[in-house]
């Protein structure tokens, strides 16, 4: 079948969504080519949002299956083209998935250009489902993962734990490459992740269901990226690099067979890397780690991350005793937030700041599927946007019973100009 992924765009164009092509839609690339289709992928964060565009596209291409991937903040815009899609060629098949879709799948299954829906990893379900609509295939009601609208809306069981190493390695080439500012550098190595943070919806899509690949596999992508698109840098995009530091010790050893070294960032919680690790890190490549910090208020930090401060100045400490660049990510405000303690988060930054660590602040952002959201009104929270397109984590996203919009607005404008942060709308 002849079938075109694409990558909803966010409404304000950013250097974050051009960074590299939308890896879920790359696996499911692969999945589907070596399923006999024929796959092409547009990815409207790089060619811009242009309707008049993609309905030339469709009338001259005549696809029989179109999937759209969209996150919360994409999902206005990836139901716009699905729309133009359906008022150009009606009989094209259409078939949301990522993180929005996983969230709320009767939502989206409720848009009347949207014909199917998939929940959490589509590689499988991708391919069960156009074998099925080209009648070689299993039933709807058997393609984990499915949601369609006959004869009513239903949404099929999620698929059992999937293990990557059976995944064919993503087709990044389907996306036009040249226009990324880092098309080869992000990968995606380790499980999702198990802690169940408030605030943070990556827990909510994946519900822990994604394995760890094997360090064997992670390093013949490693070598391939290296021979074939010469890449020295890279970047694991997993949640918790160190989840499993056994993990982490066995990669680092495989990868002392590359060709030539990797020099390598990854993201995770300062409470999970320790003097040794970090050592064993940086003498196999480790340039740069990301810690979630979130607050520097002890208080709020005991019940929305579980992590001591001086946890986070030791972890800070051992990495850039090591060589290895830090950047400490937090947000504000959290539900219990008073003005003294965000106060408290813009000290903290600067405690952070003079242990040589980089700094990164946004709005708290209650996407759909967290606890934030879920349990908005008992937690004293208004949530501001009228519009899936506002939830940016760029601009004052909650009220909280404590703090208006304005306050709220203020307190961190002031962290970001006494620290010289950049502002983080590009
Ligand atoms: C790495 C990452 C990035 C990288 C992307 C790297 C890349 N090029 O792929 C960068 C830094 C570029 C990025 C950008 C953004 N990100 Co981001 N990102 C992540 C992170 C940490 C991992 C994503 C990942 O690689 N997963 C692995 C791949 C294989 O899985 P996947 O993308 O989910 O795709 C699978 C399924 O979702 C599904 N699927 C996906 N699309 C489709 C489509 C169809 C048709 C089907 C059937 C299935 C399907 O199948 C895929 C394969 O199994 C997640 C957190 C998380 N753990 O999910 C946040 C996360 C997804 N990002 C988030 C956000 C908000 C953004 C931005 C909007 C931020 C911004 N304002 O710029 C942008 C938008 C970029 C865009 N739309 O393209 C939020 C989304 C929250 C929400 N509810 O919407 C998350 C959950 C982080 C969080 N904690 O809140 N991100």
């Amino acid at each position: 079948m002849k079938i075109l992924l694409i990558n909803a765009p966010v409404t304000v164009s950013n250097h974050h969504a051009r960074l590299s092509p939308p890896l879920g839609l790359a696996y499911i690339a692969s999945a589907l080519m070596a399923a006999g289709h024929r796959v092409s992928a547009l990815d409207l964060n790089v060619s811009g949002l242009n309707h008049s565009r993609i309905a030339g596209i469709i009338e001259r291409e005549h696809h029989d299956i179109v999937g759209v991937s969209a996150m919360t903040e994409t999902i206005t815009n990836g139901l716009a083209v699905a729309q133009t899609i359906k008022s150009v060629a009606p009989e094209t098949i259409i078939v949301m998935g990522g993180v929005h879709p996983t969230i709320l799948p009767f939502e989206v299954l409720g848009e009347d250009a949207v014909d199917y829906i998939v929940v959490g990893d589509g590689e499988r379900a991708m391919v069960e489902l156009a074998s099925a609509l080209r009648g070689d295939g299993p039933e709807l009601a058997d393609i984990a993962g499915l949601g369609y609208t006959m004869p009513e809306a239903h949404v099929n069981e999620r698929r059992p734990l999937l293990h990557p190493d059976d995944l064919l390695p993503p087709a990044r080439g389907i996306f036009p490459i040249e226009f990324y500012e880092e098309p080869y550098n992000v990968l995606t190595a380790t499980g999702s992740c198990p802690y169940r943070c408030p605030f943070c919806s990556a827990s909510a899509v994946w519900e822990g269901r994604r394995n760890a690949r094997s360090t064997r596999s992670v390093v013949e992508e490693l070598q391939s990226l290296q021979r074939n698109d010469g890449v020295d840098y890279v970047f694991f995009s997993d949640d918790i690099f160190t989840l499993d530091k056994t993990w982490v010790y066995e990669l680092l050893e495989e990868m002392k067979y590359l060709d030539f070294p990797m020099k390598w960032g990854c993201a995770t919680r300062a409470d999970l890397v320790d003097s040794n690790l970090l050592h064993a890190m940086a003498a196999g490549g480790c340039q740069g780690i990301q810690y979630g910090v979130e607050s520097g208020s002890q208080q709020i930090l005991d019940t929305v991350k579980h992590i001591k401060k001086e946890r986070v100045l030791a972890a800070v400490d051992a990495a850039v005793a090591e060589g290895i660049e830090i950047a400490c990510s937090f947000m504000a405000p959290f539900p219990d937030d008073t003005l003294e303690t965000i106060a408290e988060t813009g000290k903290f930054m600067r405690e952070l700041a003079d242990a040589r660590a980089n700094l990164i602040l946004n709005y708290t952002c209650p996407f759909p599927g967290t606890f934030f959201w879920d349990h908005a009104e008992e937690l004293g929270l208004t949530i501001l946007p009228t519009t899936w397109a506002e939830y940016d984590a760029k601009h004052v996203v909650m009220e909280t019973r404590n703090l208006s919009a304005a306050q709220i607005q203020s307190a961190v404008e002031t962290i970001a100009r006494d620290l010289g942060l950049r502002k983080t709308i590009e």
